[in-house]
């Protein structure tokens, strides 16, 4: 069997389902970023990159030196390609205005150029998390400043989402609304090749992901809820649960894509004012285009995410997502 490669998928896609040449062309160059991304992580210490920058982000989180190289990538393979009017960054405290000598065009960009980074020191699974949007037309303007309100829509109203995974593999995960498609880096050529066709999480499970020294922090459906999953088949939902946490989202959303399961990071009492720890537009959003659109589920509790109204570029979001059933029952026990 012919193997397909990412451009031929996208050159299919354009064809077949009118997915945009434009979007087509800015998947591509976010896919060159990630190779180079993974290029750059796999150095480790030979590349003088682990360790802190001895920074803090607009979150006031302490960036590592690969959060800010991976941003830096990111930006320089997306701001001369003509099909951005502006980008977004868990990295950047405001959008970033594509440079006057380039063209502009009618996408927005938000991302977390590496996700997981507690886990680049010790060589465990990191990711890039992207999200493409439409910028409305009357944000749009060839000379003047982009408003950064451009990008506060909902997430129904993404265009194409996905994830880059560093892990013994590199692998990108795909969506242009048309099902969750997987690509595998083939080094040897330098293309991802699909090998995992229209991605599906069965609605049921025996895995879930939370990290468990929050616990004592956790509201009430939450706690009642994990009690039920370690108390398993004595308890009141009759079987064994598996416990898996990665503390990098990619990873953990990726083994849900491949085997089911269910992730979740409640908001908890350390910060009440915070509605949890992910961030709405570069993580809850885009990871929750994927899982629904290969037949999962995701909440903050109460809502779909992809129905949050975001207020702002960094809002945070409390994310349970994956196998429905489950996504199913902690909303409904943060709804009684
Ligand atoms: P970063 O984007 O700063 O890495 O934070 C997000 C994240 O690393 C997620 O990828 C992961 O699921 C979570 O934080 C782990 O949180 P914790 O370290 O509290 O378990």
């Amino acid at each position: 069997m012919s193997r397909v490669i990412l451009s031929r998928y996208l050159i299919e896609q354009a064809r077949s389902n009118n997915t945009p040449d434009d979007l087509c062309f800015l998947i591509e160059a976010v896919a060159r970023a990630c190779k180079e991304i993974s290029q750059v992580v796999s150095k480790g210490a030979l590349g003088g990159i682990l360790g802190s920058m001895g920074t803090e982000n607009v979150q006031g989180e302490e960036q590592k030196k690969l959060d800010v190289i991976s941003n830096e990538i990111l930006l320089k393979a997306n701001e001369w390609g003509g099909h951005l009017a502006a980008m977004a960054s868990e990295e950047m405290g405001h959008a970033y205005q594509i440079p006057r000598k380039y063209p502009k065009g009618a996408n927005l960009l938000v991302f977390d150029p590496l996700d997981g980074s507690f886990n680049i020191d010790i060589t465990a699974t990191v990711g890039t998390i992207f999200s493409v949007l439409h910028c409305p037309n009357e944000y749009l303007s060839q000379n003047e400043v982009l408003n950064e309100k451009a990008f506060l829509q909902p997430g129904t109203e993404q265009v194409a989402a996905g994830y880059a995974i560093y892990g013994p593999q590199t692998m990108l995960i795909l969506t242009v609304g048309d099902g969750v498609q997987g690509f595998t880096l083939d080094r040897e050529i330098g293309s991802f090749v699909l090998t995992h066709e229209d991605m599906n999480i069965p609605a049921s499970t025996q895995e879930f992901a939370i990290n468990m020294s929050n616990q004592r922090y956790w509201e009430e459906p939450v706690i009642r809820y994990v009690g039920e999953l370690i108390a398993g088949q004595d308890g009141p939902l009759e079987k064994n649960f598996n416990m898996r946490w990665v503390a990098a989202m990619v990873a953990d959303v990726h083994r849900i894509l491949i085997r089911g399961g269910l992730f979740m990071y409640p908001r908890d009492r350390r910060e009440p004012s915070k509605p949890g720890k992910l961030r709405l537009m570069y993580e809850a959003s885009p990871m929750s285009f994927l899982v629904e659109q290969a037949g999962g589920a995701s909440t903050n509790g109460y809502q779909r995410i992809l129905d949050i109204q975001p207020k702002g570029l960094h809002q945070r979001v409390a994310v349970f997502l994956g196998s429905k059933e489950e996504v199913e029952r902690i909303t409904a026990y943060h709804k009684q």
